[in-house]
């Protein structure tokens, strides 16, 4: 069986996401959704949420499994779970150049490939960063994340003038 992992905060998952999520899971027989728990980092939604957020929108897709990963290396993950390939989606040089170091680390760590896809160009400017930046200030991110997602964030966040 030829296993990859789509490792990620996924603080929320967003359409981006999900769309290199279900490339992967057509070229690959299983796709493991990671989520990831950094200790130094600060976030919207708990891992709780995070995993259930991802497993909820993907619950249709076949051949998927969402879970956590621990803080430590993605390498070793990867040898734990028989996982050949790690696959990222890339929006920008920019995004090359900070995955391509950690593909070469994470190869010589422990075998895995890194596979890249380009992001489809809808979803080139997305990020879970600026979506929770729109939201908070009052914006509409309803065209950029699955509707239960959507949801979760508008209950999560105060009106904009509070
Ligand atoms: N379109 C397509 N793909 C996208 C988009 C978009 N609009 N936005 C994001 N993506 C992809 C990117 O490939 C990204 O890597 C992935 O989705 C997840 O995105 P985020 O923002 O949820 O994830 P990050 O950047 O917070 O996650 C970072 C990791 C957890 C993947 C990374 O830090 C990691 O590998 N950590 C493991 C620790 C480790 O092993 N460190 C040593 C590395 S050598």
């Amino acid at each position: 069986m030829r296993r990859a992992v789509c490792p990620g905060s996924f603080d929320p998952i967003h359409n981006g996401h999900l769309e290199v999520i279900a490339r992967a899971a057509g070229l690959f027989d299983e796709v493991i959704v990671a989520i990831s728990t950094n200790y130094a980092k600060k976030y919207m939604f708990s891992l709780e949420e995070r995993l259930d957020m991802a497993r909820e929108t993907l619950a249709s897709l076949k051949g998927i499994v969402v879970e956590p990963v621990g803080a430590g290396l993605l390498a070793e993950y990867c040898r734990h779970r028989g996982v050949s390939a790690i696959v990222k989606g890339l929006r920008s040089s920019s995004d090359f150049d900070y995955e391509l170091p950690m593909a070469t680390m994470n190869r010589q760590l422990s075998g895995v490939e890194t596979v890249f896809l380009p992001a489809e160009a809808s979803y080139l400017h997305l990020s879970s960063t600026l979506i929770k930046e729109v939201a908070s200030l009052g914006g509409s991110v309803s065209d950029y994340v699955p509707r239960s997602v959507h949801r979760r964030i508008v209950a999560g966040e105060p009106s904009p003038d509070q």
